[in-house]
């Protein structure tokens, strides 16, 4: 214990609700390309098995943060001087389910090996074409009748959804702080291997979208801080909590040079305990992700940049990653036993601002469930 009497100290910090935040659950690409380090599980048991299912629904394209219509950017790209098409997505639905043991080496210090066992994403997308430069027909001078000016055409398509495991986290974890009322501040410190397929390739070959692949192909590291302070209230003085966190994620360059930027999470959870075993919670979930890079590697086989295609596709452009994001987070906790916790939130966008135009999370479930043994 580093620091025996942080109660206080703990508590004055934690009252204002200045509180540096709670760690973001787990979540991947774009805005969620990160894999959770987080463990609130309260048990003292050595083990705790901890199964999460999170979705992702994207469909407002944003312009910095104003929302745009899809074919509004795709007339815009059209209109630059040579491009044949140009593919927006229109919608996305991105799933994950994980599960998570931890097991806890003495009071103070956990292992946490977060398996992502299934990755599933989908994006439905709008594609544009300017119409063919028509071929001067043989035989005719410069008399022929001028043919109507067609404008671009529309195509939606869906692109084959993908399923698969993502990268799997090992995380540690330490109580900085704890006492008997359940208080307790915490660091953790992670990697993120490659173990889920970073080279997915459509029918045609090409590389799946960066922001689609089930995994980053890079080795990844995580840094977060965590805590809980109970508030008062109740005759156990725990009928209001709150629950602040921070987390950093550095990310390394894939064999393909392509690297996700960086990110910050930042998070505050502010829970009232209703009855024994029943807790609602509002949480503010913050996200901050720089933007993604592309050394220039090559892709072996179609001897391209490998993920990206500005001309032709939104999506596949460095210059469209990275914004920051404001969530609030109603959900509740649920104790069904000793050992057994259900847990669950769903995340609406307070405020969105992203780099160049991207498709934005408009809403964000997590459910979870915790078992100690
Ligand atoms: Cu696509």
């Amino acid at each position: 214990m580093l620091f025996p009497s942080l109660r206080g100290v703990w508590r004055a910090l934690a009252l204002p609700g200045i509180g540096i935040l709670w760690l973001a659950s787990s979540a991947w690409a774009g805005e969620c390309n990160c894999a959770g380090t987080n463990e609130r599980d309260d048990s003292k048991k050595s083990w705790t098995l901890n199964l999460q299912f999170e979705s992702m629904n994207m469909g407002t394209l944003l312009q910095g943060s104003t929302a745009v219509d899809p074919n509004q950017v795709i007339l815009q790209a059209l209109g630059t001087p040579g491009r044949r098409s140009f593919s927006v997505p229109t919608n996305m639905i991105m799933q994950r389910s994980t599960l998570r043991a931890r097991y806890r080496i003495d009071e103070e210090n956990s292992v946490i090996l977060s398996i992502p066992f299934s990755v599933s994403n989908q994006m439905d997308m709008r594609m544009g074409m300017n119409p063919m430069p028509m071929a001067k027909p043989a035989g005719m001078g410069m008399g022929m009748p001028a043919m109507p000016a067609a404008g671009p055409t529309f195509r939606d398509m869906t692109m084959s959804p993908i399923n698969q495991l993502g990268d799997i986290v090992l995380t540690v974890q330490s109580d900085l702080f704890s006492d008997e009322w359940g208080n307790r501040l915490s660091v953790a410190g992670g990697i993120k291997f490659p173990t889920g397929d970073s080279q997915v390739r459509t029918a045609q070959g090409t590389l799946v979208h960066a922001m689609m692949q089930p995994g980053t192909g890079s080795l990844d590291f995580m840094v977060g801080l965590f805590g809980r302070a109970y508030l008062g209230g109740g005759p156990d003085g725990k009928t209001w909590s709150l629950e602040p966190g921070l987390s950093y994620q550095i990310n390394g360059t894939n064999n393909l040079g392509y690297r996700f930027g960086n990110r910050l999470g930042y998070d505050i959870a502010l829970g009232c305990r209703l009855g024994e075993s029943f807790t609602v919670t509002t949480a503010l979930n913050g996200i901050v992700t720089g933007r993604d890079s592309q050394n220039g590697t090559l892709d072996p086989q179609t001897g391209k940049t490998a993920y990206q295609n500005p001309a032709a596709s939104l999506v596949d452009n460095v210059e469209n990653t990275g914004g920051s994001f404001l969530y609030v987070a109603p959900g509740f906790q649920w104790k069904l036993g000793d050992d057994v916790t259900l847990r669950a939130h769903h995340r609406i966008p307070l405020s969105r601002s992203v780099n160049g135009t991207q498709i934005v999370t408009d809403g964000w479930t997590t459910v979870n469930l915790s078992v100690g043994f």
